[in-house]
């Protein structure tokens, strides 16, 4: 592939940065910036090395080195190359380039959006700005000088500590900026405009008090209460948890409406998708107050992160995505609840992370190769990064994972640093060699672990059989066996935990397995009783578990499990179990056949009062469309699979009726609407009950009725999502849409959400109606959200509207993904993945997707981003 970069071609810059002072004279059709760079030839470099600057789309103006002009030995829009630079000693460039805000539709440099002006500048948007060493290891210190004129732009921001501000001629004015922490470009931002503001502050553990502004759209200053209080409560928990506290005097968010991925925790200044900070009961849901919180807390600890230590190159993207990743999820289960939040991330891993690992666009968590780095912001890095990361935790126990941590921050502040020097803080303290462990950076693909069991009841001896096995990615066809930390638990047949007296054949640590081979023979004694055996407990590893099981031990694990998380993984495999076999029969045109164990275990779990209803809702909830083609892996017929599980969600429905109304009528809301997790944890199951009601009755009356009495955003998307889905073209549901369509009219956030429901009613007829609503003006290509509300969700979030038998569906992405690709490219990629599963369907559609793929590829001018993807699907 072209612009192939390898880690293995790493080296240091032969320049270092010393300050950046950067002035903009902004303007949206021409801005100028003048950037005054102090820097200095590396010791040892060659005398005549010469420099090199990233550029992208740039307008070169002018070049002065130590204040005389000069000239480029060669300049062009993405390049800037400078000869003759003084051997020894500072020296300073300074260079002026002019660029065009208003017209930059790919959301990546210096855009405007509603009358703002907003960076962003990771990965590598720096170099939209100025001609810049544009890499994370060249770190410096940054003075701003923003000049704007006064009525368009009274507010003026950027990274650090306001220094300085004034008026100037002709309705002009200036604010200066200066940011004490060095940091690499990624992390510059600016924003100007005319933006309402929430202010509070916090004082730090030590006794300083930090200003805390966020910023969002006039009039919209209300909806950014939770968003403040989410901070505040994420600078508490870094402290508590991690000891860190915030470096600077002011702490700043800002929404923006076009925005191409959720946030961007730039220094002191973060920028965020509207759709993250805006909340209210009218227009979020609970779970937007979650992704609020979580994504607020996220942004915040990549100060310590990302920021104050970041990565070496693009290749270590983990070392701050995973390892941040891996905190918000700590946040959230410190704020909710634990086991519930770990059965929500294990679900997104799986619907996620799973099928990427699995596909053409694998790839290890930390990369050796990419050719453009925007197409790995992936769920592998991201959310395998966390998993990777926690297990560390459970290898080296808390209390070691937690210095580990502090060695990290104490070590490498202010670093550019590796996932090896990250390993290695935990190796330090712990004393424990984590060499075959680093394999989780560098081998793709989801280890497969197959567990046979065989119980001697002569001397009460367990023995186990584990075998691992990890598949062939692009690039890497075999494997070696890795360090799998697996957690284990054996019940007797009273119910009881067992209390083994010695496990051999492998490393033990309380309920911790260590496999370290291909295989291992274990042998447990002391089980007085055949057990009921869980493997990977609270999903230790991310891994794929092969376990003969017959339906009973599943149904036992689901009702004795005292690790919450195994009991929602127990029902869900038998749910599985059934589903995958309803949807074989489906495919031969048989008829689903009643499952008793299966629906009274979930109906046991539903009537368990103990249980959380949070708990609850996750129980009742079957395994989705796409996680049932996952666990069938090849040859998929989305239709059968469709039917197989509505058939399912049928029987259960009618055999739970009576108790559905019961908890229905238990959980039923009242009062005032309160975001927190117990409350959210009531609406989640109520609004299970009342779509099994719904489902049983065939009535669309009962969602209509509580559309209607909706006095929240979650309980109106939630009826009006019933209707839609389950009653498609009834006048109740035509009713609904419209209604919603006309109160919500004004506010692009929420019509998002009417956009994704019509998007995901199931059926062929899905794709004429995406059509349609493409043509209604609150759509636009060229808003992030509004594309992934409709086509996004559309493309992967519903399988039989998407994958049509005649391919119309992967034509239509093609179409969207080519008009898109000039406009934004890095949106247009992200689309386009979700053809990622291509190879799994059944022979027709696999060769109706290949075709559609192949004619993507034939497109002559396709950006980097969708080449390269397009280039990685097709193989
Ligand atoms: N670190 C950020 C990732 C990011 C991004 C955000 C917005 C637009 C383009 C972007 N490219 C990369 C977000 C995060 O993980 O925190
Ligand atoms: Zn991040």
């Amino acid at each position: 592939p072209q612009n192939e970069i390898r880690l293995e071609d790493y080296r240091p810059t032969d320049f270092v940065l010393l300050t950046v002072d950067l002035a903009f004279d902004l303007d949206p059709q021409r801005t100028i910036v003048t950037s005054t760079i102090a820097m200095a030839r590396r010791e040892g470099v060659d005398r005549e090395a010469p420099l090199t600057l990233d550029g992208d789309e740039l307008e070169f103006v002018s070049l002065k080195i130590n204040g005389v002009d000069a000239e480029p030995h060669a300049v062009t829009p993405d390049r800037l190359e400078i000869r003759g630079l003084p051997a020894t000693g500072e020296f300073t460039l300074e260079i002026v380039t002019a660029i065009a805000p208003a017209s930059n539709t790919k959301l990546m440099g210096l855009y405007s959006t509603n009358g703002v002006y907003c960076t962003q500048c990771e990965a590598e948007g720096f170099r939209r700005i100025t001609y810049f060493l544009d890499r994370p290891d060249a770190l410096a210190v940054y003075t701003t000088t923003i000049r704007a004129d006064a009525k368009a732009a009274p507010l003026l921001l950027s990274n650090g500590n306001p220094v300085d501000s004034g008026v100037l001629g002709d309705g002009r004015h200036f604010v200066a900026w200066n940011d004490p922490h060095p940091k690499p470009s990624y992390l510059f931002a600016l924003v100007a405009g005319d933006l309402g503001v929430v202010e509070d502050d916090f004082t730090t553990a030590s006794g300083r008090k930090v200003k805390l502004a966020i910023y969002v759209e006039h009039g919209k200053e209300e909806r950014a209460a939770y968003a403040m209080d989410a901070l505040k409560r994420s600078m508490r928990w870094d402290e508590e948890r991690f000891g860190r506290e915030y470096d600077l005097d002011i702490f700043m968010i800002v929404a923006v409406s076009d925005f191409n991925m959720g946030a961007m925790e730039n220094k002191g200044l973060n920028v965020f998708n509207d759709k993250y900070v805006l909340a209210d009961p009218d227009t979020a849901t609970d779970a937007d107050y979650a992704n609020i919180e979580a994504i607020i807390a996220h942004e915040y600890f990549h100060n310590w992160t990302g920021n104050r230590i970041t990565c070496r190159d693009w290749f270590q993207l983990c070392l701050k995505e995973g390892l941040t990743v891996y905190r918000d999820h700590e946040f959230s289960a410190d704020m909710r609840s634990r086991a519930v939040k770990r059965i929500a991330e294990v679900r997104l891993l799986k619907a996620h992370q799973f099928p990427e690992d699995n596909g053409p666009l694998a790839h290890p968590v930390r990369p050796r190769k990419y050719s453009e780095i925007n197409n790995f912001y992936t769920a592998t890095v991201y959310e395998k990064g966390s998993e990777v990361v926690r297990m560390i935790e459970t290898l080296l126990g808390r209390d070691d994972f937690k210095k580990g941590m502090d060695l990290y921050f104490e070590r490498h502040d202010g670093d550019a640093a590796t996932i090896e020097d990250f390993v290695a803080c935990f190796a330090e303290v712990s004393g424990k060699n984590l060499d075959q462990f680093f394999l989780w950076y560098e081998q793709a693909g989801t280890p497969e672990i197959t567990v046979a069991s065989q119980y001697e009841p002569s001397t009460q001896t367990l023995r186990l059989e584990l075998e691992q096995s990890i598949p062939p990615t692009p690039g890497q066809s075999s494997k070696q066996p890795m360090h799998i930390p697996l957690r284990v638990g054996l019940f007797e047949s009273n119910g009881e935990p067992a209390s083994p007296r010695a496990i051999e054949g492998i490393e033990a640590d309380g309920d911790v397995l260590n496999l370290r081979e291909r295989t291992h023979t274990v042998r447990i004694t002391g089980v007085k009783s055949r057990p009921a055996i869980s493997v990977n407990r609270s999903f230790s590893a991310p891994v794929n578990v092969r376990q003969q099981q017959s339906d009973r031990e599943l149904a036992q694990l689901a009702r004795i499990e005292t690790d919450l998380f195994s009991r929602w993984q127990a029902l869900n495999d038998l749910a599985m179990r059934h589903l995958v076999s309803a949807t074989q029969k489906a495919e031969s045109g048989e008829a689903a056949s009643a499952n008793r164990e299966l629906t009274d275990c979930l109906c046991a779990v539903l009537a368990d009062r103990t249980l959380e209803p949070a708990f609850r809702a996750h129980a009742i909830t079957l395994p989705g469309e796409t996680d049932i083609a996952r666990e069938i892996g090849n040859d998929i017929n989305p239709d059968a699979i469709h039917e197989a599980r509505e058939a399912l969600v049928a029987q259960i429905a009618s055999h739970g009726r009576d108790l559905f109304e019961e908890i229905a009528a238990e959980t039923r809301p009242a009062g005032d609407y309160s975001p927190d997790a117990a409350s959210a944890g009531d609406r989640a199951l109520y609004l299970a009950c009342m779509s099994h009601l719904a489902v049983a009755s065939g009535d669309p009356s009962g969602p209509l009725s509580l559309y209607r009495s909706a006095d929240n955003m979650t309980l109106l998307s939630g009826a009006l999502a019933m209707l839609a889905h389950r009653f498609p073209r009834s006048p109740e549901a035509e009713e609904a849409l419209a209604d919603f369509e006309a109160r919500y009219r004004d506010n692009p956030l929420v019509i998002d959400k009417w956009l994704t429901v019509q998007a995901t009613i199931p059926g062929a007829d899905a794709l004429s109606r995406v059509k349609t609503l493409m043509d209604k003006p609150h759509f636009q290509l060229s808003n992030p959200n509004r594309v992934r509300s409709l086509i996004g969700t559309y493309a992967s979030g519903n399988p039989t509207g998407f994958n049509r038998a005649d391919g119309a569906g992967y034509d239509f992405l093609a179409g969207i993904v080519i008009d898109l690709d000039p406009l934004n490219p890095q949106v247009a990629a992200r689309l386009l993945t979700a053809m990622r599963s291509w190879r799994s369907l059944e022979a027709a559609r696999r060769e109706k997707a290949l075709d559609t793929l192949r004619k993507i590829a034939r497109v002559e001018k396709l950006s980097t981003d969708v080449r390269d993807i397009v280039d990685r699907m097709i193989g």
